[in-house]
């Protein structure tokens, strides 16, 4: 089995037991005149981070592993978008609304794609998701548990934000949890840093973490 170098030990990684899960690297989050710019955030941040992710995304296809995408949306109707999150902060534009990418984080609108380069397979999963962790509302822990996945390899935005609440979810359904350091971002770097830090701290209490190259050496794509 492909042995990973990471903080805080090694990840034993199982090929067949393993998937890439690559969270919300859609077109909201990651180019101008989305949601994530709405809120006042420099996003060429994250978009810097797309080769990397196209990287390991391909890598983990070459390795046979399950890859799966996310994306954070709502139901057109907004039905499952809570007042609370509506109405959070002072944005220029709340979700729902109309922008240049269409209405901001709505399932079906261009902002709630992946962005063309990262796009998914026709037969890789794609959940849509309400809220921030990728377990919450959605048919995810059902499909990981047919598939007999036990562990999750972890890239895409934002690092403390969505993905950092997806791994906290996931590590609490008993998966073991790696993250791609530079298959990740955010809008702040010392956010990111944090997170990182925050996951592999004591004895990986959320998860590992290493680079993008070493996951893919060792899986010897
Ligand atoms: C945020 C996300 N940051 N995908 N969403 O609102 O991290």
């Amino acid at each position: 089995m492909p042995v990973i170098t990471a903080e805080p030990f090694d990840f034993t990684c199982d090929i067949d037991t393993c998937a890439l899960i690559v969270i919300d690297m859609q077109r909201d989050f990651v180019e101008p005149g989305g949601f994530g710019a709405s809120l006042g955030n420099d996003v060429s941040r994250l978009m810097a981070i797309v080769p990397t992710v196209a990287r390991l995304i391909d890598g983990a296809r070459r390795a046979g592993m399950m890859v799966i995408h996310t994306r954070e949306c709502h139901r057109p109707d907004l039905s499952d978008l809570p007042e609370a999150k509506r109405l959070r902060g002072s944005p220029s534009l709340r979700i729902g609304d109309p922008g240049p990418m269409g209405r901001l984080l709505v399932a079906g609108e261009p902002g709630a794609d992946i962005v063309p380069e990262l796009a998914p397979l026709p037969q890789e999963l794609v959940i849509d998701k309400p809220g921030k962790g990728a377990f919450y509302a959605t048919e995810l822990g059902a499909v990981l548990s047919r598939r007999g996945i036990r562990q999750l390899i972890f890239a895409g935005v934002t690092t403390e934000v969505c993905v950092q609440t997806t791994m906290r979810e996931a590590n609490d359904r008993g998966y073991d949890c790696l993250l791609a350091t530079d298959a990740t971002e955010s809008y702040f770097a010392e956010f990111k840093d944090a997170a990182v830090r925050m996951i592999t701290a004591q004895g990986a209490i959320v998860g590992w973490a290493t680079p993008t190259n070493t996951i893919l050496e060792a899986l010897n794509v």
